[in-house]
């Protein structure tokens, strides 16, 4: 055995325990790999009175970053029995975050512009 081995004792095992301890490295690095892609955020740009794009499936946690490409102001609410938002005044060029953290299908709507919708699922 080599002195400098970080593992001195897992080189003993048999050859079905590394193995084992390969799938527990392996299947921990995916899940960090999935945690990564979970936290970042989702882009929605308003544009011409509108959410690009009006849907979105999101899991829970996760993070939609609105920017407003628009020349005027607009003003972000959410208003359901689970989960509710106020972004105030939203103004050009400038970025909203909204974290949806319980599972449920809402609607981002605009206070200004009555007819905006950005439908979101969270699973
Ligand atoms: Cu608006």
């Amino acid at each position: 055995m080599r002195l400098d081995s970080p593992v001195p004792v897992r080189r003993l095992r048999v050859g079905f325990m590394r193995l084992d301890i390969l799938a527990v490295f392996t299947s921990a690095l995916l899940g960090g790999v999935a945690l990564a892609a979970a936290v970042e955020p989702l882009r929605v740009e308003q544009r011409a009175k509108m959410f690009e794009p009006s849907t979105l499936s999101l899991t829970r946690g996760a993070v939609v970053r609105i920017n407003n490409d628009d020349p005027f102001i607009h003003h972000i609410y959410v208003d359901s029995p689970a989960f509710k938002f106020d972004s105030g005044d939203h103004r050009p060029g400038r970025i909203v975050e909204i974290r949806f953290e319980e599972p449920g299908d809402y609607v981002v709507q605009c206070a200004i512009h009555l007819k905006m919708r950005l439908h979101v699922s969270v699973r």
